[in-house]
């Protein structure tokens, strides 16, 4: 309390309740914040509104017609109502004329009188008393009972006892205050387009309300008039004013359940853009809540019912979604509660539960009949909605396509592929081979029918070290996984493989060697599904070829025992006529594009090591080895495999 207040104290007899006053009103001021949100600009039109509020809940107690709100040339504000005027009969409980205590005391605003409910008051709930608190002077005029009550205050305090000051042959009240600079730090200045904004948007709301706002600071004087018999529906023709509509009058309907008004007028622009405004206590909910929950729910399925009911969707076409149906739509709800809860981040978020299916059957039940009393009208909504799924449609294949192109789809089959002409993946296959040499070789030796060639050159990522997307990036890998169709990461699908075989097939050398491990554990991490379907081979390129005249008659694997069986085989055919030769070959580069089908690639007379998913782990272990931080085990590995690799799969 201040020093002043307890000098007026002691100088007079206060009750209890008065000193609750004076410190309710004096808290205010110290925590301004706390009552109207902030001391900048937004706090000080924050004022405006916790007056005309009032005013407005005069209006929709039936008894306010006409709202008038003045910037005065020294801005200050006044405001005025032709409503009841507030009541000026001394109270019971305060035994002080209810107008004052309405100025004076914190929440007492508009409480009294009972019937009704209080539709405005702002997000902060506060009233009158704290916009007197804030203020360095506020007088009312009371004009009621044939006089004019008025009463004066300043920074919240009485100034002298409420006066009759004259006669008058209207009621209503006038409300008159000058916002207090030593709150107001940042401006006191008011904003003309900012009050006038709120005030039409006021005018949408409650509809036949007449409000205005004039300006009378020198040099910007103007005075805009609002009153709209239509409400939100006018609201809607207004948003749309500069659009193309599906149908000339918004659809509007209005109805009262449990003591809550629900109000929705919607209309059909052509285009696409969707605007569903909704407010609560005439409270812009933009972070939406039950009401719009229940009048989305409602406007879909009513939509969808009627669609079907006549035929305009026909049973095998699925429904149109909540989306489709609001594609171009512009429409406002408007409820009244009389215990709103606001819930959300911005506290713009109506809460209440029982909200949900009285929005819904209110306007189920008026936007059911609309259409059936429309026919054509309902037509045009339910096609713009059936255009609007198609689009979906459309766009989801569209961006699927660009997923495709910008992932491994095979929409964008790599350019050094060599694909086959057959599209059944149960008798395709794809060879992977090393260096361009080979790939030559094995392009124009293969079976084009059944058999694709992808090369692949050198060496490729370290798939244990990179990053998902370094590997997405490495063109051999995009490559391989482009060409065998199977997407990558989450969306593999084994079921989309477009070859059931794919075959390794690399030198038969330490550099062969290693590349293959590095396929296999490409395969083994990120293609196992192909690996445990067993679509995994590696090619058996032979070490030696056994010749009668010029026909191979026989191919020897590599491994251990292969100078015995070139012995064996040498046996066999040195009983004909001519001598048997032995062909001997080296690297896959070696062979021409003949041999290398009729040794590695004919599946008539070819080898081939199906690849388990335990060999793979198995290359995935060695893979690690090679590519780890320790030396001596790689070292190892290079010299047990420096004659041919050895890696048994
Ligand atoms: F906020 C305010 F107090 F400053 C204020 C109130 C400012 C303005 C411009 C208008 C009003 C206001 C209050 N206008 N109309 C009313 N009505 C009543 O307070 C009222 C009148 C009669 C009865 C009754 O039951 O007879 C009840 C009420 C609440």
């Amino acid at each position: 309390m201040t020093e002043e207040l307890k000098q007026e104290m002691a100088g007079q007899e206060y009750d209890a309740s008065q000193i609750q006053v004076l410190e309710g009103l004096e808290a205010v001021r110290m925590r301004p914040g706390m009552y109207i949100g902030s001391t900048s600009k937004e706090g000080l039109h924050h004022l405006v509104w916790e007056i005309v509020d009032n005013s407005i809940d005069e209006a929709l107690a039936g008894f306010a017609s006409h709202i008038q709100v003045f910037i005065e040339a020294d801005n200050s504000i006044t405001v005025v109502d032709d409503g009841r005027g507030i009541p000026v009969d001394i109270q019971e409980k305060t035994g002080r004329p209810a107008v004052e205590t309405v100025f004076t005391i914190l929440h007492a605003g508009g409480k009294f009188g009972g019937g009704g409910y209080k539709v405005s008051g702002g997000l902060h709930g506060v009233g009158s008393s704290v916009v007197n608190a804030l203020s360095t002077q506020l007088d009312v005029r009371v004009h009621k009972n044939g006089q004019i009550h008025y009463q004066e205050y300043k920074r919240g305090q009485v100034v002298a006892d409420l006066e009759v000051i004259g006669e008058t042959d209207r009621t209503g009240t006038t409300v008159h205050f000058t916002p207090d600079p030593e709150i107001f730090t940042e401006t006191t200045e008011f904003d003309f387009d900012k009050l006038n904004k709120r005030i039409q948007e006021l005018a949408f709301l409650n509809r036949g309300l007449r409000i205005s706002i004039t300006d009378k600071r020198e040099g910007q004087e103007q005075t805009k008039d609002y009153h709209y018999e239509g409400g939100i529906a006018s609201y809607v023709e207004y948003i749309n004013e500069n659009k193309d509509v599906i149908f000339e009058t918004p659809i509007y309907t209005d109805g009262e359940m449990e003591d809550i008004t629900v109000e929705v007028a919607m209309q059909y622009t052509t285009g696409y853009h969707e605007t569903v405004m909704s407010f609560a206590n005439n409270i812009h909910t933009h972070e939406g809540g039950t009401h719009e929950q229940g009048f989305r729910t409602a406007l879909t399925r009513v939509i969808n019912d009627y669609a079907r009911k006549n035929k305009l969707l026909k049973d095998n076409e699925e429904n149109l979604t909540g989306e489709d149906v609001r594609e171009g739509l512009t429409a406002v709800i408007s409820v009244k509660h009389p215990n709103p809860q606001f819930e959300g981040q911005t506290k713009t978020k109506l809460g209440n539960s029982e909200v949900v299916k009285i929005t819904n059957r209110l306007f189920s039940d008026a936007f059911s009949d609309f259409l059936l009393e429309n026919p054509q009208i309902a037509k045009k909504i339910v096609e713009k909605g059936i255009l609007a799924a198609k689009a979906r449609v459309a766009a989801k294949r569209a961006r699927e396509v660009t997923r495709k192109k910008s992932g491994l789809e095979i929409s964008n089959l790599p350019g050094k592929l060599a694909d086959c002409s057959s599209n059944n993946p149960a008798e395709t296959e794809l060879f992977i081979v090393e260096g361009d040499s080979a790939g030559g070789s094995a392009k124009s030796g293969r079976n084009r029918e059944f058999q694709a060639i992808l090369p692949i050159r050198g060496k490729i990522l370290n798939v244990e070290k990179a990053s998902m997307d370094k590997i997405l990036a490495n063109e051999e890998i995009r490559s391989l996984f482009t060409a065998m169709g199977t997407g990558f990461g989450a969306e593999f699908d084994v079921s989309k493989a477009r070859y059931q075989k794919l075959v390794l097939m690399t030198d038969a050398d330490v550099d062969g060697a290693h590349i293959r491990t590095l396929l296999l554990t490409l395969i083994y991490r990120y293609m196992k599904p192909v690996l445990e379907a067993g679509y995994v081979y590696i090619a058996q390129p032979p070490i030696y070829g056994v010749k009668v005249g010029s026909e191979i008659k026989e191919y020897i694997q590599p491994g251990a025992n292969q100078e015995v069986e070139l012995a064996a085989a040498l046996e066999r055919y040195s009983e004909g006529r001519s001598k048997p030769t032995i062909q001997r070959y080296k690297g896959l580069g070696e062979m021409d594009d003949h041999q290398l089908w009729e040794t590695t690639m004919n599946p008539e007379h070819r080898l081939m090591a199906r690849v388990s998913v335990d060999d793979a782990a198995e290359a995935d272990k060695i893979f690690d080895m090679l590519m780890g931080d320790k030396v001596e085990p790689r070292r190892e590995f290079i010299e047990e495999n420096a004659e041919y690799s050895t890696l048994d799969v």
